[in-house]
C-alpha cells in the first residue's frame, strides 16, 4: 500500500476524509508578495531601496532582484514550486514607469498594465498596496496622519489612485482585488497628543473611501501596528484604532502575526474580529522578537492561525497574504519555505479530526479533548502533503531546494 492510501485510512479512523481535505487546500488561494524578490525595494528609481516608515530588511545575500523583469522571474520560480492556488500581491511602488516622471498621487492603471498581463497569461488574480514609504513625503515618519494637510492631501489622493487601480486589475482579471492600507505614522518617542494624529488619520481614510467603487472588483483592508522602528512610543494606527475603524465602516481589517505584543498570537482574534467586520486579510509572517518579518515556518501560532480559519468556518471570509522579507537568505528559497508552510498549517488544519474533539468538548469530557488534540498531531500529515504536492505537479520533500540552487547558479550569480 502506498504511504498516502495508509495515511488515508488511518484518518478516516478518525472520521476525517483526506480527499475532502486535499480538493478544499487546493482551492484555497495563497497571496504572494512580490516583495520579499527585491528586500522590498520597489521599481520606481533604478536603486530603489526601502527607507523610513518602520519596516526594515536585514542582510545582503546576493542575487535579488533589480527590476522588473527579474522580480517576476523570481517569481515564476518560487510559484513553480508551491503547490496550490496562488494570487500576487504587488505594492504601488512596483509600477511599471517605463521612465515616466510621475508621482504616487498620479499613478494610473496604466502604469500596472504589465503586471496585469503578467498575472493573466499565469491565471493569477492580484491584490494590491499602496505604499507610504520610501518617498520624501514619508520621510518624516508622517503621511495620512502628517499636521501638514498638502502631505496629506498627497497621501490622500496615493490611496485614492491605487484604489482604482486595484478596481482596474480586479475588473481585468475577474476576481476582486485586496487593497491594504498600511502606514508607518507614529513616535519614536512620549507623544504630547495622541489625539490629533488619530483625528487625522480617520479623516484622510474617510476621504479616500468616500470614492465610490465597485465591491466586486476591489475590497479594502486596513492594517494595524504596535509599533515600529523609529515609532517605538507611539503608532497612530493602532489595533483599537483600526478594529474601530473597520467595524464602523465595514472594512476589510488585517492582522499582521507580528503586529502585536510578542506573547500574543492571531488565533485568539480571528473569531471575535470577524463577528463584526465582514471579512479580514491575514498577514502572514514571523516576528521573532520584534516585527522582524522572519521568513513563515510551521510553527505552533501559525498552525494556531489556520486552525481558527478552518474551526471558524471562516475560509470564505478570510484572505491569506504571505509579509515577510528576509535579506539574509536566499529569497526565492524565502517565499517557497514561508508558502509551503503556510500551505502545510491549512492542511493540518483540514485533517484535524474535529468532529470527535467537538463532541468531547460538548460532553464536558475536556481530558478526552486534550488527549485528541494531541493525538491529531503525530498522525500521517506528510503522506497527505507529499501527495497534495505530487498531485499539483511541485517537488515533493526538499527536492524543491535543488531547483532553487540550480536558479541560483544559473541566474542569480550573474546579477552583479
Ligand atoms: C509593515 C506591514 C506591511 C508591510 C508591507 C510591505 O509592518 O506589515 O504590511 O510589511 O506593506
Ligand atoms: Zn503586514
Amino acid at each position: 500500500m502506498s504511504t498516502y492510501l495508509a495515511a488515508q485510512s488511518a484518518y478516516a479512523d478518525l472520521g476525517v476524509d483526506t480527499e475532502a481535505a486535499l480538493k478544499r487546500l487546493a482551492e484555497i488561494p495563497i497571496s504572494l508578495h512580490c516583495w520579499q524578490g527585491d528586500d522590498v525595494g520597489g521599481s520606481e528609481h533604478p536603486d530603489a531601496t526601502l527607507t523610513g516608515g518602520g519596516i526594515q530588511t536585514t542582510g545582503n545575500y546576493p542575487g535579488k532582484a533589480r527590476n522588473l523583469d527579474e522580480l517576476r522571474a523570481d517569481i515564476d520560480k518560487a510559484s513553480s514550486l508551491i503547490p496550490g492556488s496562488k494570487r500576487l500581491n504587488v505594492h504601488a511602488c512596483y509600477a511599471d514607469l517605463g521612465g515616466e516622471k510621475v508621482d504616487r498621487n498620479a499613478y494610473e492603471p496604466r502604469h500596472f498594465q504589465s503586471w496585469i498581463d503578467w498575472a493573466k497569461t499565469r491565471n493569477l488574480g492580484l491584490d494590491f498596496n499602496p505604499s507610504y514609504f520610501s518617498h520624501p513625503l514619508a520621510a518624516d515618519g508622517f503621511t495620512l496622519s502628517h499636521p501638514d494637510a498638502g502631505v496629506r492631501q498627497f497621501w490622500i489622493e496615493h490611496g485614492i489612485a491605487s484604489r482604482k487601480i486595484a478596481a482596474d486589475m480586479g475588473r481585468q482579471l475577474g476576481t476582486k482585488t485586496v487593497t491594504n492600507f498600511w502606514i508607518p505614522d507614529g513616535y519614536k518617542d512620549i507623544p504630547a497628543d495622541r489625539v490629533a494624529p488619530r483625528k487625522r488619520l480617520e479623516a484622510s481614510l474617510d476621504a479616500i473611501f468616500a470614492v465610490p467603487i465597485d465591491p466586486a472588483q476591489n475590497v479594502d483592508a486596513v492594517e494595524s501596528k504596535l509599533f515600529g522602528i523609529g515609532s517605538e512610543s507611539y503608532v497612530v494606527g493602532s489595533h483599537e484604532f483600526y478594529m474601530g475603524y473597520a467595524v464602523k465602516n465595514q472594512k476589510l481589517l488585517c492582522l499582521d502575526a507580528g503586529h502585536f505584543h510578542p506573547t500574543e498570537t492571531l488565533a485568539d482574534k480571528i473569531s471575535s474580529v470577524l463577528q463584526f467586520v465582514p471579512e479580514i486579510l491575514l498577514h502572514v509572517s514571523r516576528g521573532v522578537r520584534w516585527d522582524s518579518d522572519h521568513v513563515v515556518i510551521l510553527d505552533d501560532a501559525t498552525r494556531a492561525m489556520m486552525e481558527e480559519v478552518v474551526r471558524g468556518g471562516f475560509i470564505e471570509r478570510t484572505h491569506i497574504g504571505l509579509d515577510f522579507f528576509d535579506a539574509s537568505i536566499n529569497r526565492i528559497a524565502a517565499w517557497v519555505i514561508g508558502a509551503r508552510a503556510t500551505l502545510k498549517a491549512l492542511l493540518l488544519a483540514l485533517l484535524e479530526p474535529s468532529a470527535s474533539i467537538r463532541e468531547a468538548e460538548v460532553a464536558g469530557d475536556f481530558a478526552t479533548r486534550l488527549a485528541l488534540l494531541e493525538e491529531a498531531k503525530t498522525l500521517p500529515f506528510a503522506a497527505v502533503w507529499n501527495e497534495f504536492c505530487a498531485r499539483q505537479n511541485v517537488p515533493v520533500g526538499a527536492a524543491w531546494l535543488g531547483e532553487v540552487k540550480c536558479y541560483e547558479q544559473s541566474v542569480l550569480a550573474k546579477r552583479q
